[in-house]
């Protein structure tokens, strides 16, 4: 018989947020080994280190919104809820991928799910979530449409297009900077006129906030709120999450523009040990139950792996299917 749990949050939902976060985790480490293996090629870009940005506003989050992110995206599509055999798959350039093999790790895509990519084209998400929010706001809908998009992509010019528009048109975008600190390899301050990323919605009269991405519970408070608000009266928002990738910017890149010690600071504030230290502390697991758990998700992934090796490479007669061109 368990302990009774001292937290306000239920105990399912603390379990399953945590072991949604390592999922993320192990995933991400997973899809690293495959690509380290051969077993897919091309552009991969791991969100290790963001799993408290990716569970916690999917969180405060209901399936009818809508999701849009830029090329970092496999588990933000997973978390909203999204085949993990699927997500594998389109990695692996099979039929069974979520586009059937043809868009690989930068366009995860779900209609069912409302997962609208996966973009490769830094800030090209930011329009079309703008565009999707016109949408929403025209079938008088009470959904929103989550933007994400990086501290590098906040300097592109369709963003503040996209700002403009769904400040003028009162657009229910939640626009969310995951600031990782850097852009490929350069450090935002070097490139950011401002030294708050959530100052860029001030010219846009656009209500703004900033959080730390750390810390699941610190996540999910903040964007609840924010959600609920827009849901009664449809305008954009800006929030600016702190966090922090802990591998390169895609597999292929050793971040040597970085020192050691910086990633040992957010590594010591990791998402993951922090809500687990959390689940001990007010009594609804143990260490073992973390261990335990942890050794499930690694055993599904085994299977989610198998699944899509098996599956098959799209056939050469499909080449030009949903190609629009002649
Ligand atoms: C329009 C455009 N310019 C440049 C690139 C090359 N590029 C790919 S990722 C990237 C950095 C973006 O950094 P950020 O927005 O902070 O996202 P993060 O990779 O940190 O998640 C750049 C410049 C691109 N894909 N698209
Ligand atoms: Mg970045």
């Amino acid at each position: 018989m368990a302990a009774e749990a001292k937290t306000k949050y239920d105990r399912d939902f603390l379990t399953s947020v945590y072991k949604e976060m390592v999922f993320g985790r192990r995933f991400e480490e997973r899809v690293n080994q495959a690509y380290q293996k051969g077993k897919f090629a091309g552009f991969c870009h791991l969100h290790i280190g963001q799993e408290a940005v990716c569970v916690g506003v999917q969180r405060a989050l209901r399936p009818t919104d809508y999701m849009i992110s830029g090329y970092r995206s496999h588990t933000q599509a997973i978390s909203k809820g999204m085949d993990p055999k699927a997500v594998l798959s389109e990695l692996f350039g099979k039929v069974d991928g979520c586009v059937r093999g043809k868009g690989g790790s930068m366009h995860m895509f779900s209609k069912e799910y409302r997962f609208l990519g996966g973009h490769g084209i830094v800030g090209g998400q930011t329009p079309i979530a703008a565009g999707v929010g016109f949408a929403i706001k025209y079938d008088k809908k009470d959904d929103i449409i989550v933007c994400y998009l990086g501290d590098g992509a906040c300097n592109q010019g369709q963003f503040f297009e996209a700002l403009n528009m769904a400040a003028t048109w009162n657009l229910p975008v939640l626009f969310i900077i995951e600031n990782n600190q850097y852009g490929m390899g350069t450090d935002f301050r070097r490139v950011t006129s401002v030294d708050r990323l959530s100052k860029r919605a001030l010219a846009f009269d656009i209500d703004n906030s900033e959080v730390d991405g750390m810390d699941f519970l610190k996540v999910y408070e903040h964007v609840g709120p924010i959600v609920a608000k827009m849901r009664k009266k449809p305008k954009p928002y800006l929030l600016e999450v702190h966090t922090y990738r802990y591998r390169g910017h895609s597999v292929s890149d050793p971040a040597a523009y970085r020192t050691k010690d910086e990633v040992a600071q957010f590594q010591a504030r990791d998402p993951i040990t922090t809500l687990g230290e959390y689940l001990k502390k007010s009594k609804v697991a143990t260490e073992e139950d973390l261990k335990t758990w942890d050794k499930e998700i690694k055993d599904q992934l085994t299977e989610i792996e198998a699944f899509a090796d098996a599956s098959p490479k799209p056939a050469l007669s499909e080449l030009w299917d949903n190609v629009f061109a002649d």
